[in-house]
Order: structure tokens, then sequence, then C-alpha cells
């Protein structure tokens, strides 16, 4: 396997997500700055306030920053907090999903238009109606349905809602209980919306019962990312607090999906997040870790290495500190 490749080091970045538009990859990542805000379970230190978008004509190639695509300035619900973002394009115009907390501190997630892949993008008025916690990933399916996977746990604050309503005192269910799902939910035609109610993602074990919540070496935490190989779903996602990458495989977009195994283990740092991407007949993984800030948590840099999948369809693990 070749060494992975750093992206990006005059910025600190972060949740790579990353499409193919118009045969170039352009690359969504979180701009990390240092707030100088303690660290805390809640990730009050990551405090990022715009997005640069980046492209890239070949994996080894040079990387374009292409400036300041969002400020959280100019949003107009803002209170603070821009975290992992993607970016889709329907009919030639870009929708770039941010996940930012309102002026009451709740995680909404936003939408940016803008014609062309690397902004600046124009954010609407007000959040997505119904849409709640972080980590939005959009996916379109051969069809042309675009799909919105999004939530987080902890900072994330997923743990505060059931079935799409708020609870009175957010908490996550006991060990033995089904853990808290992904959700999912398609996009409305102009893609500005919900075109249905977020369903939540149902991750099994081997024995075809939901994960538990006590589960932590493969429970849902955050970072959802969605692709298709040979037909198949693989929904990935970061285990939170155990720091892995984990993938599960279903027959359609909103799952069940079964749980297959790592794609990472853990890197430097606490967070880890990633994308899987196609790109001219081979298969990427982009994700991040903290090594060139020295282990800060908080400032972290993008990478990229080639994915490998097994002729089964599964996915040969990547060691994260490599
Ligand atoms: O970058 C802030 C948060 O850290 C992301 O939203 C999470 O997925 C984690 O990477």
């Amino acid at each position: 396997m070749k060494k992975p490749r750093y992206l990006v080091d005059h910025l600190y970045t972060a949740d790579p997500a990353v499409h193919v538009f118009n045969g170039k990859l352009y690359i969504y990542p979180s701009h990390d700055i240092e707030s100088g805000i303690p660290e805390n379970d809640n990730g009050d230190h990551f405090d990022m306030r715009d997005y640069h978008v980046f492209s890239m004509e070949s994996v080894d190639g040079e990387v374009t920053d292409h400036g300041v695509a969002l400020d959280v300035k100019d949003i107009p619900w803002a209170g603070r907090q821009l975290w992992d973002c993607d970016c889709a394009c329907r009919d030639g115009r870009y929708f770039l999903y941010f996940p930012l907390k309102d002026q009451t501190d709740i995680f909404r997630i936003g939408v940016a238009v803008s014609e062309k892949p690397e902004g600046p993008f124009i954010p609407e008025a007000a959040p997505i109606p119904g849409s709640y916690s972080i980590d939005p990933c959009v996916f379109c399916d051969d069809d042309g349905t675009y799909y919105l996977y999004f939530g987080g746990l902890w900072g994330g604050q997923l743990q505060r809602y059931r079935n799409n309503k708020a609870i009175e005192c957010g908490h996550e269910p006991g060990d033995e209980e089904p853990a808290l799902p992904p959700r999912v939910a398609k996009l409305s035609a102009d893609m500005l919306g919900f075109a249905e109610e977020p369903h939540g993602i149902i991750l099994l074990d081997e024995n075809g019962q939901p994960l538990r919540a006590g589960d932590h070496e493969r429970r849902f935490f955050e970072a959802s990312w969605m692709h298709k190989y040979r037909g198949k779903y693989y929904f990935s996602y970061s285990t939170g607090n155990t720091h892995q990458l984990c993938y599960a495989v279903g027959d359609n977009p909103y799952g069940p999906f079964h749980y297959q195994g790592v794609i990472l283990t853990p890197v430097v740092g606490w967070t880890t997040h990633h994308s899987i991407v196609e790109f001219k007949g081979k298969w990427y993984l982009f994700y991040h870790d903290s090594v060139p800030s020295g282990g800060k948590t908080w400032l972290r840099s993008i990478k990229v290495v080639e994915l490998e999948y097994r002729a089964d369809g599964t996915i040969q693990t990547i060691d994260g500190q490599m």
C-alpha cells in the first residue's frame, strides 16, 4: 500500500468530503483554527468560522485553494461552530450542506448555493426545516435521488432527539439497548429541504441484531459517509470515543446495514472522519489526523490514501498511524 499524502500545509483542515465534479476532485473540509477555547466533550474548541474549497486534477498533483467559500458572518441564522460540510451538484448548481449552531446554541443543518463547485456559496436565510445535529453527507443514487445522511453524538447533540423531536434531557440509551441511529432523509427537488421525515438507520451485528449502545467499538458516533460499490450501499462512520472508522453494507440507501469491519484504525488526534471516492478507476480514502500540529486534537490536517477492496467486496483495513 502506498503511503498517505498530506494535502494542505498552509491551513489546518479536517473532515474532508470529496466529490468528482467536471473531471476534477473537489475537497470540502472543515477549516480548523486556534480558538483558544479549552478542550471539552462538547467540542467547544472546534470553533471554526469559514470554509475553503480545494481542488486537484490528480491525486498526486497540485492542490488548489480556492479561498473562502462561505463565512459564518454571512449566515443570517448563525450562532457558532461551522463543522463538517458536504456538497452536491444538481442541474449545474452546487449545494453546500453545513452544520452550525443557531443563536440558541442548537446545531441545525444549513444549505448554501453556488453556480460553481468552489463557491462562493450564498446561504439560505434559515436552516433546513426539521434538521438537527451535525455532519451532513449527501449521496446521489444512480436514479438521481439525493439523500442527506447526518447525526453525531455528544457535542453533535444527537442524544437530544428521539423520533425527530427534541427531548427534555438529552441522554444515550442504556448499554444493552439499540444504539442511537444516524439519520437519512431524501432531499426535495430544489435541494433546499427534506422531502420526507428523517429515518433512523439500523446497523446490524453478525446475528442480525441492532448494534447496542454499549458497543463503543462498533456503534455509530458521527461522520456519516455513503458510497456505492458493485451495486451495494456502503455506510461508513466514526465510532467517536473508540476512534475507529467502520463500515456496514446494505441493499438500499435506508439500510438496514450489516456491520463489516474497520476501514481505518485510530489516527493521532481524537476525531476521525473521512470520505471515500472513486477517481480515474481507483478508490481513495480521504481523512485527517493531528500529526502536523503535534497532536493538537482541534488542529487537524487532511490526507489521502488509496483504498483497496478484496474480491468479496470487503475493505482492507488501513493503519491510521501510517
Ligand atoms: O470538525 C468538527 C467535528 O469533529 C466534526 O463535525 C466531527 O465529525 C469531528 O470530526
